[in-house]
């Protein structure tokens, strides 16, 4: 049997984390021959919660699940931590200003950086998903100095599932089919999915999006917009915010990513930018990436149009942005 991979989740007692630590103890992140441990954090308020989560996963039997820690100690649950799944964050509350909610969110980003570059595994990968997903991921990258920034990632992939989603619903085609979309950027409503390379396997061999779809309106407007405001429309009729498939995308990320990308298909995710297709290098972008032996690289040589250009470095402008707030808020 294989050696168990440990896993942290913070904010564990949240929606999210509810959702995801049962996918990742039935192996739905690491594969189905894969023991893991599962490490919880989460805060103060949400201890009893939290412990409610251990209980019921003891109750599951999970024969995949080798441990079980809970606890609101940073230094505890980054402990040899391999892959590390970020959801906790401090949300924006009702009449809170953007640099506040940025304040609050540097401050647990700095402490939890520092215990993982202490405690965790030595290659541990990160995965950030408290929002603002990127720049969480980028102050998690300043205050963690000797964690390769390699290792150091944004999720993006529930953005990129939206727009597979969003085809195959359009073509009538099986979601499995479609491919190659690209999510740039931030992970808010200033992303740009992009389907000018996107494919669907057909009888016939791959076919682009666009011929299939053949209706550049839609494409450059509505499928646009529905995909950037996904999340506000699952608020709307959920009066929560997604959970399941944000759960879901997070082991669709990690899998990938620990695993590798199947030959001939790339997906998003968010990570230190060198400088590839004129994003300002030091920011954390959502790229297309590959992945192999546990390492992603940025797909290379794709051609942008200029309606792509300008939506590509209108959402690097938002993070540039974000980037200054959250520096201003160090001080
Ligand atoms: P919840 O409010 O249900 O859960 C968050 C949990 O984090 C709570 O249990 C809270 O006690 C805990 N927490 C707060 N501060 C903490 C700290 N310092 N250390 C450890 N835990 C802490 O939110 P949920 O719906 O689970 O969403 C979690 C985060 O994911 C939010 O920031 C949300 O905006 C973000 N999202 C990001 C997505 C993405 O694609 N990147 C999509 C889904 C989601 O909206």
């Amino acid at each position: 049997e294989k050696e168990p991979i440990t896993v942290l989740v913070t904010g564990a007692a949240g929606q999210i984390g509810y959702a995801l630590v049962p996918m990742i103890a039935k192996g739905a992140m690491l594969g189905p021959d894969q023991p893991v441990i599962i490490h919880m954090l989460d805060i103060e308020p949400a201890a009893e919660a939290l412990n409610g989560v251990k209980m019921e996963l003891i109750d599951a039997a999970f024969p995949l699940l080798k441990g079980i820690v809970a606890t609101t100690d940073v230094v505890e649950a980054c402990k040899d931590v391999d892959i590390a799944v970020m959801v906790g964050g401090f949300p924006r509350k009702e009449g809170m200003e953007r640099k506040d909610v940025m304040a609050k969110n540097v401050s647990i980003y700095k402490v939890q950086a520092s215990a993982l570059e202490e405690h965790a595994s030595p290659d541990c990968k990160v995965l950030v998903i408290a929002n603002p997903a990127n720049t969480n991921a980028l102050i998690l990258k300043e205050f963690a100095p000797s964690i390769p920034h390699k290792n150091i990632t944004c999720l993006t992939r529930l953005d990129h599932n939206r727009a597979l989603g969003q085809i195959s619903e359009k073509l009538y085609v099986h979601v499995s089919d479609v491919k190659n979309v690209i999510i740039w950027g931030n992970h808010s409503s200033s992303q740009y999915p992009d389907v000018n390379h996107a494919t669907v396997s057909t009888c016939n061999g791959q076919k682009s999006v666009r011929e299939l779809v053949g209706d550049d309106k839609w494409l450059n407007t509505e499928f646009i917009t529905t995909v950037q405001q996904r999340g506000a429309a699952i608020i709307k009729a959920r009066k929560l915010s997604s959970a399941l498939s944000a759960a879901s995308s997070a082991c669709d990320h990690i899998r990938d990513w620990v695993l590798g990308t199947p030959k001939g298909t790339w997906v998003s995710m968010g990570v230190y930018s060198d400088g590839s297709y004129g994003i300002s290098p030091g920011l954390i972008y959502s790229f297309p990436v590959t992945c192999e032996k546990g390492e992603w690289s940025i797909v290379q040589g794709l051609k942008i149009d200029e309606f792509s250009r300008e939506k590509m470095d209108s959402t690097a402008k938002e993070l540039i942005e974000e980037k200054s707030l959250a520096y201003s808020c160090l001080n």
